[in-house]
């Protein structure tokens, strides 16, 4: 009888934290606004498309409202610190003429360096790194490379998100990837 009272209330009380889709974000911070993402690499354009992705899935999921720093309760400032793309596999029989083995799979992963900041207190609410990667191959387009390009257990035709030229298709992945942990982050940092 005791483990099922407790049990009642453990589901009780896990039942209460899923209440809102806010999460456990601080009750007076209702605005966000992201600084301009500072990119240390020579991966061009990839700024743009960080802020476009991630105030769309910001926006999308509609748990903050997204305005200018001037009118913002919290300041999201995001760090592109290094960009890498390295062969993830090589094929089996790849030792060609020159002894090189072919690359068939390759990753690009950025390093990101995140600051959540409560502007009306001046306070950090908190400080990460994040690290989302993309796979993409030699093949023309990633939704019939073979490759699961973002590691979701579901490849090519099976997958929405699988489309589209390689290396840029997984850089998008590894964008949206970092979209979408940024947004969990900041629903369950407190
Ligand atoms: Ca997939
Ligand atoms: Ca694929």
């Amino acid at each position: 009888m005791k483990k099922l009272l407790l049990l009642i209330g453990v589901i009780i009380i896990q039942g209460c934290s899923y209440y809102s889709v806010r999460g456990s974000i601080p009750a007076h911070i209702k605005t966000i606004a992201i600084a301009p993402i500072v990119n240390e690499t020579t991966e061009f354009g990839i700024s743009d498309q960080i802020m476009a992705q991630v105030s769309d899935y910001l926006i999308r999921e509609n748990i903050l409202e997204v305005t200018n720093e001037n009118d913002a309760e919290s300041r999201l400032t995001i760090v592109l610190k290094s960009l890498d793309d390295k062969p993830l596999t090589y094929s089996l029989n790849s030792q060609n003429s020159s002894g090189y083995e072919r690359v068939e799979e390759w990753q690009i992963q950025i390093n990101v360096e995140v600051n959540w900041h409560d502007l009306t207190r001046d306070e950090s609410l908190f400080d990460n790194s994040y690290h989302p990667w993309g796979a993409y191959g030699t093949g023309t387009d990633i939704s019939t490379d073979k490759i699961d390009n973002d590691n979701d257990g579901k490849v090519d035709a099976e997958d929405d998100d699988e489309f589209g030229s390689p290396r840029e298709s997984a850089l998008r992945i590894a964008i949206d990837k970092l979209s979408e942990e940024l947004i969990n982050q900041i629903t369950s940092t407190w």
